[in-house]
């Protein structure tokens, strides 16, 4: 076969959309059961759960607290963000790409 014939195949890529880890941080003003509380209402935490997550944030200074895709990544940290808020907390919430 001539060179000019060469086809190079292409790989079937079944691209997966990229999943985004959400972050809560740590801070020395809101209250703990401020926290376990929004880890339950917002990420569908048991109290059992929340809590030690809670701890986890309060020891280290962060945690990963679910991982979304980007979409629901960006709503969840704007619920989180808009709930500290409303209730005067310096609680912080982001998000990075896994
Ligand atoms: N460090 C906060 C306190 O001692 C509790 C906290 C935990 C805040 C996790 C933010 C995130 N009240």
């Amino acid at each position: 076969m001539d060179d000019a014939d060469v086809v190079v195949q292409t790989k079937p890529k079944t691209k997966r959309p990229p999943l985004y880890k959400v972050l809560l941080l740590n801070d020395d003003y809101t209250p703990m059961e401020f926290v376990v509380h929004v880890l339950e209402r917002f990420f569908g935490m048991t109290h059992a759960q929340a809590f030690e997550i809670m701890l986890t944030v309060h020891k280290k200074g962060v945690a990963v607290v679910g991982v979304f895709s980007h979409e629901i990544a960006e709503t969840k940290v704007g619920q989180v963000m808009d709930f500290a808020r409303r209730h005067q907390h310096p609680l912080q919430c982001t998000m990075e790409k896994e």
